[in-house]
Protein backbone atom coordinates (compact mmCIF):
# COMPACT_ATOMS: atom_id res chain seq x y z
CA UNK A 1 0.00 0.00 0.00
CA UNK A 2 1.12 3.31 -0.94
CA UNK A 3 2.49 5.47 1.81
CA UNK A 4 -0.01 7.56 3.29
CA UNK A 5 0.43 11.18 4.07
CA UNK A 6 0.40 11.63 7.52
CA UNK A 7 -3.05 12.90 9.31
CA UNK A 8 -2.26 15.50 11.50
CA UNK A 9 -2.85 19.30 12.75
CA UNK A 10 -1.99 22.26 14.30
CA UNK A 11 -3.98 24.85 15.91
CA UNK A 12 -3.47 27.85 17.83
CA UNK A 13 -6.50 30.16 18.84
CA UNK A 14 -6.40 32.90 20.94
CA UNK A 15 -9.39 35.01 22.10
CA UNK A 16 -9.18 37.69 25.07
CA UNK A 17 -10.62 34.87 27.19
CA UNK A 18 -8.15 32.10 26.48
CA UNK A 19 -4.95 31.02 24.73
CA UNK A 20 -5.10 27.74 23.26
CA UNK A 21 -2.20 25.86 21.06
CA UNK A 22 -3.03 21.90 19.63
CA UNK A 23 -1.07 19.47 18.30
CA UNK A 24 -2.65 16.57 16.93
CA UNK A 25 -1.82 13.26 15.19
CA UNK A 26 -4.55 10.99 14.74
CA UNK A 27 -2.68 7.99 13.48
CA UNK A 28 -0.49 8.40 16.83
CA UNK A 29 0.32 6.05 20.06
CA UNK A 30 -1.94 7.42 22.64
CA UNK A 31 0.50 9.44 23.95
CA UNK A 32 -0.11 13.12 25.25
CA UNK A 33 1.00 15.98 27.23
CA UNK A 34 -2.03 18.08 28.43
CA UNK A 35 -2.03 21.25 30.40
CA UNK A 36 -5.58 23.26 31.08
CA UNK A 37 -5.08 24.55 34.42
CA UNK A 38 -7.87 22.14 35.33
CA UNK A 39 -6.25 19.10 36.46
CA UNK A 40 -9.66 16.87 36.21
CA UNK A 41 -10.01 18.84 32.37
CA UNK A 42 -6.15 17.53 31.80
CA UNK A 43 -7.40 13.88 33.34
CA UNK A 44 -10.15 13.19 30.67
CA UNK A 45 -8.21 14.61 27.78
CA UNK A 46 -5.32 12.39 28.27
CA UNK A 47 -7.23 9.36 28.78
CA UNK A 48 -8.96 10.95 25.63
CA UNK A 49 -5.76 10.72 23.38
CA UNK A 50 -5.25 6.95 25.05
CA UNK A 51 -8.42 5.72 23.94
CA UNK A 52 -8.85 7.40 20.83
CA UNK A 53 -5.08 6.77 20.24
CA UNK A 54 -4.23 10.05 18.93
CA UNK A 55 -1.20 11.68 19.92
CA UNK A 56 -2.30 15.20 21.39
CA UNK A 57 -0.16 18.15 22.42
CA UNK A 58 -2.55 20.52 24.18
CA UNK A 59 -1.67 23.83 26.07
CA UNK A 60 -4.27 26.44 27.02
CA UNK A 61 -4.21 29.15 29.43
CA UNK A 62 -7.68 30.73 30.44
CA UNK A 63 -9.25 33.11 32.52
CA UNK A 64 -10.14 30.60 35.07
CA UNK A 65 -10.07 33.45 37.48
CA UNK A 66 -13.49 33.82 36.38
CA UNK A 67 -14.43 29.97 35.89
CA UNK A 68 -13.58 27.41 33.67
CA UNK A 69 -16.03 27.77 31.44
CA UNK A 70 -14.74 29.54 28.76
CA UNK A 71 -11.28 27.06 29.10
CA UNK A 72 -13.49 24.10 28.55
CA UNK A 73 -15.56 25.24 25.39
CA UNK A 74 -12.57 26.79 23.73
CA UNK A 75 -10.53 23.62 24.33
CA UNK A 76 -13.94 21.66 22.63
CA UNK A 77 -13.92 24.42 19.61
CA UNK A 78 -9.82 23.85 19.34
CA UNK A 79 -9.47 20.16 19.11
CA UNK A 80 -12.99 19.59 17.09
CA UNK A 81 -10.87 22.29 14.39
CA UNK A 82 -7.62 19.87 14.72
CA UNK A 83 -9.84 17.18 13.72
CA UNK A 84 -11.26 18.58 10.80
CA UNK A 85 -8.43 19.74 9.43
CA UNK A 86 -6.26 16.27 10.44
CA UNK A 87 -9.30 14.52 8.67
CA UNK A 88 -8.63 16.43 5.68
CA UNK A 89 -10.71 15.52 2.40
CA UNK A 90 -11.98 12.05 4.43
CA UNK A 91 -11.19 9.92 1.66
CA UNK A 92 -11.39 6.50 3.18
CA UNK A 93 -12.49 7.06 6.47
CA UNK A 94 -15.18 4.66 8.34
CA UNK A 95 -17.08 7.99 8.97
CA UNK A 96 -19.08 6.36 11.43
CA UNK A 97 -17.83 5.26 14.92
CA UNK A 98 -19.91 2.24 16.43
CA UNK A 99 -19.94 -1.35 15.88
CA UNK A 100 -17.16 -2.49 15.43
CA UNK A 101 -13.02 -1.42 15.38
CA UNK A 102 -10.59 -3.04 13.04
CA UNK A 103 -7.41 -4.54 14.66
CA UNK A 104 -5.02 -4.37 11.64
CA UNK A 105 -4.68 -0.23 11.17
CA UNK A 106 -3.92 0.75 7.28
CA UNK A 107 -2.48 -2.18 6.52
CA UNK A 108 -4.84 -5.00 5.66
CA UNK A 109 -2.58 -7.25 5.16
CA UNK A 110 -1.41 -6.75 8.52
CA UNK A 111 -1.71 -9.91 10.85
CA UNK A 112 -3.76 -7.86 13.11
CA UNK A 113 -6.46 -7.33 10.16
CA UNK A 114 -5.98 -11.07 9.26
CA UNK A 115 -7.39 -12.18 12.65
CA UNK A 116 -10.43 -10.33 11.51
CA UNK A 117 -12.08 -7.53 13.48
CA UNK A 118 -12.79 -7.45 17.14
CA UNK A 119 -16.21 -7.35 18.48
CA UNK A 120 -16.51 -3.92 19.50
CA UNK A 121 -19.12 -0.64 20.58
CA UNK A 122 -18.48 2.27 21.99
CA UNK A 123 -20.04 1.43 25.30
CA UNK A 124 -17.58 2.03 28.09
CA UNK A 125 -18.59 1.39 31.98
CA UNK A 126 -16.97 2.53 34.48
CA UNK A 127 -17.88 1.30 38.05
CA UNK A 128 -21.49 1.86 38.30
CA UNK A 129 -22.16 3.65 35.05
CA UNK A 130 -22.54 2.67 31.53
CA UNK A 131 -21.68 5.06 28.80
CA UNK A 132 -22.36 5.09 25.34
CA UNK A 133 -20.88 7.08 22.17
CA UNK A 134 -21.93 7.13 18.64
CA UNK A 135 -20.60 9.47 16.27
CA UNK A 136 -20.51 10.45 12.21
CA UNK A 137 -17.62 12.82 10.82
CA UNK A 138 -20.50 13.70 7.97
CA UNK A 139 -20.21 17.40 8.25
CA UNK A 140 -23.60 18.47 9.97
CA UNK A 141 -22.30 19.27 13.57
CA UNK A 142 -25.08 18.11 16.27
CA UNK A 143 -25.43 17.19 19.56
CA UNK A 144 -27.61 14.72 21.38
CA UNK A 145 -26.93 14.63 25.33
CA UNK A 146 -28.98 11.71 26.85
CA UNK A 147 -29.53 10.37 30.36
CA UNK A 148 -27.45 13.54 32.30
CA UNK A 149 -30.97 15.98 32.54
CA UNK A 150 -31.13 15.08 36.19
CA UNK A 151 -27.14 15.60 36.78
CA UNK A 152 -27.03 18.92 34.80
CA UNK A 153 -26.88 21.18 37.81
CA UNK A 154 -25.34 18.46 40.68
CA UNK A 155 -22.27 19.11 42.17
CA UNK A 156 -20.26 16.50 44.53
CA UNK A 157 -19.54 17.73 47.84
CA UNK A 158 -15.97 17.11 47.13
CA UNK A 159 -16.45 19.63 44.26
CA UNK A 160 -18.11 22.27 46.81
CA UNK A 161 -14.93 21.85 48.44
CA UNK A 162 -12.49 23.05 45.60
CA UNK A 163 -12.39 26.51 44.10
CA UNK A 164 -14.62 27.51 41.13
CA UNK A 165 -12.07 27.01 38.56
CA UNK A 166 -11.59 23.44 39.68
CA UNK A 167 -15.29 22.69 39.48
CA UNK A 168 -15.86 20.38 36.68
CA UNK A 169 -19.62 19.94 36.10
CA UNK A 170 -21.62 17.87 33.76
CA UNK A 171 -22.98 21.30 32.44
CA UNK A 172 -19.04 21.91 31.29
CA UNK A 173 -18.64 18.60 30.02
CA UNK A 174 -21.53 19.22 27.54
CA UNK A 175 -19.90 22.30 26.78
CA UNK A 176 -17.16 21.05 25.64
CA UNK A 177 -18.76 18.07 23.50
CA UNK A 178 -21.03 20.59 22.07
CA UNK A 179 -18.29 22.97 20.85
CA UNK A 180 -16.40 19.64 19.56
CA UNK A 181 -19.86 18.71 17.75
CA UNK A 182 -19.52 22.53 16.21
CA UNK A 183 -16.02 22.54 14.93
CA UNK A 184 -15.33 19.40 14.08
CA UNK A 185 -18.47 19.16 12.02
CA UNK A 186 -19.77 15.71 13.82
CA UNK A 187 -22.98 14.28 14.85
CA UNK A 188 -22.18 12.87 18.45
CA UNK A 189 -24.68 11.49 20.48
CA UNK A 190 -23.72 10.76 23.82
CA UNK A 191 -25.55 8.91 26.52
CA UNK A 192 -25.51 7.84 30.13
CA UNK A 193 -27.14 4.70 30.57
CA UNK A 194 -26.86 4.95 34.51
CA UNK A 195 -24.10 5.87 36.68
CA UNK A 196 -24.04 8.13 40.27
CA UNK A 197 -20.80 9.26 40.88
CA UNK A 198 -19.28 12.49 39.09
CA UNK A 199 -16.10 11.46 38.32
CA UNK A 200 -17.16 7.80 37.02
CA UNK A 201 -20.01 9.84 34.51
CA UNK A 202 -18.15 12.31 32.83
CA UNK A 203 -14.78 9.83 32.42
CA UNK A 204 -17.26 7.34 31.18
CA UNK A 205 -18.41 9.73 28.67
CA UNK A 206 -14.95 10.78 27.62
CA UNK A 207 -13.83 6.95 27.16
CA UNK A 208 -16.83 5.83 25.29
CA UNK A 209 -16.30 9.38 22.93
CA UNK A 210 -12.46 8.59 22.92
CA UNK A 211 -13.82 4.93 21.36
CA UNK A 212 -16.27 6.21 19.34
CA UNK A 213 -14.09 8.67 17.80
CA UNK A 214 -11.42 5.93 17.27
CA UNK A 215 -13.75 3.61 15.07
CA UNK A 216 -14.82 6.65 12.90
CA UNK A 217 -11.53 7.96 12.39
CA UNK A 218 -9.77 4.63 11.30
CA UNK A 219 -9.54 4.17 7.49
CA UNK A 220 -10.81 1.52 6.01
CA UNK A 221 -8.55 -0.53 2.93
CA UNK A 222 -12.02 -1.61 0.72
CA UNK A 223 -12.37 2.30 -0.17
CA UNK A 224 -9.26 4.12 0.22
CA UNK A 225 -9.32 7.10 -1.60
CA UNK A 226 -12.95 7.22 -1.65
CA UNK A 227 -15.52 8.95 0.43
CA UNK A 228 -17.85 7.23 2.29
CA UNK A 229 -20.94 9.11 0.89
CA UNK A 230 -23.61 8.23 -1.90
CA UNK A 231 -23.36 12.51 -1.81
CA UNK A 232 -19.70 12.85 -3.34
CA UNK A 233 -19.42 15.15 -0.05
CA UNK A 234 -18.82 14.94 3.67
MN1 LIG B 1 -10.53 9.02 36.79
Amino acid sequence: MAAMKPRQAKVARKTRETRIAVSLKLDGKGSSSVRTGIPFFDHMLTLFAKHAVVDLKLRCAGDLEVDAHHTVEDCGLALGQAFTTALGDKKGIRRYGAGFQPDGGDDASSPGARRGRRGYEAYVPMDECLARCVIDFGGRPHLVWRGLDKFSQKISNAEKNQDMSSAFRFGLAREFFQAFANEARCNLHLELLYGDEPHHIVEALFKAFARAVDAACQRDPRIAGRLPSTKGKL
